[in-house]
């Protein structure tokens, strides 16, 4: 058989890593089990009329809980079990988690999540993800890990990567040696490799930004939007707009085909409205990685040290040649 599943090649690449001791395998290997699990729950979600509304309580007396509820709980159990994490943090928590599984303090790793992002999609059946990253702690383990040891600009990143559910389920991260997708066989319950060493086209044709907010952008904006609905041959344009409203769907398109996924500072929101450490670090690093470029328009997403963990910064990633023409436009 020639399919590779998502656990074959983890311990393959593992090798990629000469001093590892095999506690990244196991932490990816635990993420993997989380997307499985957070993969099941999604495919229900239409069936709420059946099973009772989210966010109620159904037939049987029981709450129903949230998706992002779901999947923010799945990843703590999956972590916390694990042993190789020492702290989180998540989108959908004020503070850090501290992980109480019987090794976490000894644990390495610190992860971000968002366990479900573009949750207004979740209601309509349009695709959603998850995302997250991974750091080295920088306390010492063994000792209390806090919320310094997530505070890591995104140069520090191990890991990163998202899981997209679209008509498929697809699992796509890189360790900082290139991006690689795994496509769910619900048949056999496994992630098999299906998009090995994924390279984002240097140009494209679409961009994606939430034009609806066109009136806030900044002058540089929309100056670049004028030019990108010009007719130019050379230059395959006009582009086309493609706007899912889930960054993970709408990045995981342009990574594949080419393109650019904006979002700007607004008047209403002038940092934009994605959050550094659960949305734009994890994506810009696969952007970079895959041989895209990020930016917030003024220095590289990876290069931004955070100081809150709900921070947010505006954006510009996907491929090279089309963010470099944001950036001009932007300066
Ligand atoms: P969420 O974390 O509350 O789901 O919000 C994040 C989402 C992104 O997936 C998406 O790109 C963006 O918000 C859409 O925002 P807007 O509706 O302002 O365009
Ligand atoms: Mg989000």
């Amino acid at each position: 058989m020639s399919i590779t599943t998502l656990g074959q090649f983890i311990i393959e690449k593992q090798q990629d890593f000469p001093f590892a001791k095999g506690e990244l395998s196991r932490l990816l290997r635990d993420i993997g089990i989380a997307a499985k699990i957070i993969s099941r729950e999604v495919n229900k979600a239409g069936l709420t009329q059946i099973l009772g509304e989210y966010g109620s309580v159904n037939v049987q007396g029981e709450d129903v809980k949230k998706l992002d509820i779901i999947g923010n709980e799945t990843f703590i159990w999956a972590l916390e079990k694990g042993g190789e994490v020492c702290i989180m943090a998540s989108e959908e928590n004020d503070d850090v988690i501290h992980l109480n599984g019987e090794y976490s303090k000894k644990g390495k790793y610190v992860v971000c999540i968002d366990p479900l992002d573009g949750s207004s999609n979740i209601d309509v059946n349009v695709s959603i993800g998850t995302i997250f990253s991974v750091y080295r702690r920088i306390s010492e383990p063994g000792t209390d890990a806090d919320v310094n040891d997530v505070l890591q600009a995104g140069n520090k990143l191990v890991a990163a990567g998202y899981v997209v559910y679209g008509t498929s389920t697809m699992l796509v991260y890189s360790t900082g040696k290139g991006v690689n997708g795994f496509t769910l066989d619900p048949s056999i319950g496994e992630f098999c490799l299906s998009h090995p060493d994924i390279k984002t086209p240097e140009d494209g044709k679409v961009y994606s930004i939430n034009e609806g907010n066109a009136g806030e952008f900044p002058q540089g904006i929309t100056e670049y939007l004028k030019w990108v609905k010009e007719s130019d041959k050379a230059t395959s344009r006009p582009y086309s707009a493609r706007y899912i409203g889930s960054m993970v769907a709408d990045f995981h398109r342009n990574l594949l085909k080419g393109g650019v996924f904006i979002y700007p500072p607004t008047a209403k929101a002038p940092n934009g409205k994605l959050r550094l450490m659960f949305e734009c670090i994890p994506m810009s690093f696969l952007a970079e990685q895959a041989g895209g470029l990020s930016n917030t328009g003024s220095q590289r997403v990876l290069d931004v040290e955070p100081t809150e963990i709900h921070q947010r910064v505006p954006v510009v990633m996907g491929s090279k040649n089309m963010v470099e023409k944001v950036l001009e436009y932007m300066k």
